[in-house]
């Protein structure tokens, strides 16, 4: 049986290998390929090659995991480990070069949807500042950066001046009149809003302390796979409306205390 630790290794080699490709092809220019649910929906060749590279790795060092990625078919697992792979989170930042995307990678055991899986390892890497953020379901997580060096991540409860909370909005513009009156009433909570553009990094951002939470509405499954691991290895609570698990519906990140009034809030 292959251990956590031993997914989040194969994981975080992937994702560094699949970052390093996200970055070279920015750096060449980026096409955009076609759009999906609405014109602001876009994928890139890049989002495309960089899930390739990704599934052709597991394949050939996992051939009987099954694969969940956004850009290509799902497989089914024989292995009952599925990979859910999110090839470039951030893609309108990665269009427009604003250094805020990443690789995100987990692997997940059981049936391959939010409701039921137990993840058991992720990362999540920003090529553009070079930070990795990991997790292995037992055994903690940890940011390897660049930018401020390596270190064990732990969440924050928000301090008296106020939560600094992190969240999105979606591509459909039918749904934003809807998160706008959402927003209305987190902000009584809030020292302020951050809309960083990348699930994976709104939550490695409340793993890290950068952020005190998230909550957004309409994330798919590849995109808070891996982080809200790395989440809850933090310490943090990751879930959707009361009582749910994170969803399509709502997906809610925060520090245990501030996860309870946060869920309260944006579930009234
Ligand atoms: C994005 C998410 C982001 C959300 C965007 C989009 P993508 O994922 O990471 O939080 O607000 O609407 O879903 O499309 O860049 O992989």
């Amino acid at each position: 049986m292959t251990t956590p630790l031993e997914l989040q290794s194969l994981a975080i080699d992937i994702a560094r290998e699949a970052g390093a490709l996200a970055a070279r092809r920015r750096r060449e220019g980026v096409r955009i390929a076609a759009t999906k649910s609405a014109l602001a929906d876009i994928v890139t060749d890049a989002d495309r090659e960089v899930e390739n590279l990704i599934r052709a790795r597991l394949a050939t060092e996992r051939p009987g995991d099954g694969f969940l990625g956004e850009e290509s078919d799902a497989s089914a697992s024989g292995s009952g480990i599925t990979w859910v792979v999110d090839p470039i989170d951030g893609t309108v930042n990665y269009a427009y070069g604003i250094p805020a995307y990443a690789v995100s990678i987990a692997a997940v055991s059981g049936p391959a949807t939010p409701a039921e899986w137990s993840a058991l390892a992720g990362a999540v890497f920003n090529p553009a500042v070079d930070e990795l953020f990991t997790a292995a379901r037992g055994e903690g997580a940890e940011l390897r950066s660049a930018i401020e060096g390596d270190r064990r991540l732990q969440v924050a409860e928000p301090s008296a001046a106020g939560a600094l909370i992190a969240t999105g909005f979606g591509y459909d513009p039918a749904t934003h009149a809807g998160d706008l009156a959402r927003l209305q009433t987190v902000m009584p909570l809030a020292r302020d809003i951050r809309r960083i553009g990348a699930a994976s990094l709104d939550l490695t951002g409340v793993a890290a302390g950068r952020i005190d939470a998230y909550y957004e509405r309409g994330l798919h499954p590849w995109d808070h796979a891996a982080g809200a691991l790395i989440v809850e290895e933090s310490g943090g609570r990751v879930g959707g409306y009361a009582g749910e698990r994170p969803s399509r519906t709502m997906t809610i990140a925060a520090a245990p205390e501030f996860f309870e009034r946060l869920t309260d809030v944006v579930s009234a």
